[in-house]
């Protein structure tokens, strides 16, 4: 059955918490100077090694809304130090740490929660803290109310208001932890969905395309189910600040999750196309990423964007050194390896996609990446993708309107009969690119990022408008 489109996340989100203070409200008893009632609950996991640690806190407000918070605790060993952090601003005095919400996370409604956390350092013993506050108050998993409901208090005569299923109708509410059955990416019901979404532009270039306003056009206007991080590692992208753009990474899932997208971590290797001169980047990026995103149901791995230049059996060697890392943290996140001759599955090196299916990479919850660009790649291409389909799980983690440099006018035909054949096959995909830069397959007006408004006409290019009009049909999640 196909569900009708998804109304706007933000109103249901609005809607949920609404819902839940009214239920509060109608049993308090009506004191005219009530104060607001107060309570949370906290965890705070670890992973931890010599010296070093991921600290993974969440936070839940059992107490009224909040707009703006402040999160309190005290660590135990003189030799426990907060690094970087992401999510809050965290400080430190002596013992005591401090973590404040940054702009997209202050507003918790009653039954909220947000998740926050740090790399630290270590040096006798790395012991939890035990007690936490929000806004001062204990945070002792109960409602402290300050004003006690009076013994007389009558039910409320009318149900409480319907709260929409757990997290909503978002993609990620909907389909949960994603995993690899059969040559299909599927749910957690076990059944073959198909992603549809956006490939950020590099990281180190459009970071001003990715803000509030720009995130919640693609979730409510576009309904994109995914967001690919494009972070690239050369070209003034990752191994130029190692730690930086790890945290920039961490956000944008974060701003995903809050918004029910899927999150597609790209390790964007371009040039040079040999995945193995960024092995020990990949290891070290990859531990860190799945440490801290471990307990998320919205991340998906993407461990080497195009390898060129280079043969199948070096990136089959790439990958079972990387997907153990991920694993030793994630164990049960998919993870989408990278092809021969650009992500075309050999055949711009004149290969085809035997070479992957006689040789598949050694684990298990993998699939495997193509990319086209419908300007440049047409009917041979889509002939090997179909065959391959059968017997490979694919994922379009990148594909383009235009020519493969990623300029010049968009080929709507191609486009079209690609996309038809992705969804015939039900196979995801993140178009290149949700930006504004001055190139054909840019989705966003130049200049758009810069005004702040990206609904409406005026604000997509040809090919952003054709491209939103095929991702926002409505999704075909089956739920059982
Ligand atoms: C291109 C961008 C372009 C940028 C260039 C830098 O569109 O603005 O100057 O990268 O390297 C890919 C790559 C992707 C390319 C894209 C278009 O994954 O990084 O982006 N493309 O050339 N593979 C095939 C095409």
């Amino acid at each position: 059955m196909k569900l009708l489109p998804r109304p706007s996340r933000r109103t249901l989100v609005m809607a949920g918490a609404v819902g839940a203070l009214t239920v509060a409200a109608s049993a308090a008893v009506p004191v005219a100077s009530a104060q607001a009632a107060t309570g949370c609950a906290v965890t705070y996991t670890t992973s931890s090694w010599s010296g070093g640690f991921t600290a993974n806190i969440t936070i839940k407000n059992l107490g009224d809304a909040v707009d703006g918070w402040t999160l309190g605790f005290a660590f135990s060993d003189a030799g426990q130090r907060v690094g970087q952090g992401w999510s809050a601003t965290w400080s430190q005095a002596g013992a005591a740490v401090t973590a404040r919400n940054v702009s997209w996370n202050g507003a918790l409604a009653t039954g909220a929660s947000t998740s926050i956390g740090f790399n630290g350092t270590w040096s006798a013993a790395n012991p939890a803290p035990t007690a936490f506050t929000l806004n001062g108050t204990a945070c002792t998993g109960a409602t402290t109310p300050t004003t006690p409901p009076a013994p007389t208090t009558p039910p409320p005569t009318t149900p409480p208001p319907t709260t929409p299923p757990p997290g909503g109708q978002t993609p990620v509410a909907i389909n949960g932890q994603l995993r690899v059955c059969g040559a299909n990416l599927c749910n957690q019901y076990g059944k073959p969905i198909q992603l549809r979404g956006m490939s950020t532009h590099g990281i180190q270039w459009f970071a001003n395309c990715l803000n509030d306003a720009s995130l919640d056009a693609l979730a409510d206007d576009w309904r994109a189910d995914l967001l690919r991080i494009a972070m690239y590692v050369q070209e003034d992208g990752y191994e130029t600040d190692p730690a930086g753009f790890t945290n920039r990474v961490n956000t944008l899932v974060d701003e995903a999750e809050q918004r029910g997208m899927y999150a597609l971590i790209d390790f964007h290797t371009l040039t040079p196309g040999d995945p193995m001169h960024n092995l020990a980047r990949a290891k070290t990026f990859f531990a860190a990423v799945s440490a801290r995103n471990a307990a998320k149901k919205n991340v998906i791995y993407e461990i080497a964007n195009e390898p060129n230049g280079v043969s199948w059996a070096t990136i089959k060697s790439y990958a079972e050194q990387v997907i153990p890392v991920i694993r030793a943290n994630d164990p049960d996140a998919v993870v989408v390896v990278g092809t021969r001759g650009w992500s075309s599955l050999g055949v711009s090196d004149g290969s085809n996609a035997n070479e992957v299916i006689n040789n598949p990479v050694n684990a298990t919850n993998v699939m495997y990446t193509f990319h086209f660009y419908a300007a440049s790649h047409r009917d041979n291409y889509r002939a090997e993708v179909e065959r391959a389909a059968a017997r490979l799980p694919l994922f379009v983690t990148e594909f383009g309107t235009v020519d493969y440099t990623g300029d010049g006018g968009v080929d709507a035909a191609s486009s079209n009969a690609w996309l038809d054949l992705l969804d015939r096959l039900k196979i995801s995909y993140a178009n290149w690119t949700y930006s504004d830069k001055a190139e054909g397959s840019a989705a966003l007006r130049p200049g758009t990022c810069a005004g702040g408004t990206y609904t409406g006409p005026g604000v997509l290019t040809e090919s952003g408008a054709l491209i939103r009009d095929r991702i926002r049909t409505p999704d075909n999640f089956p739920t059982a």
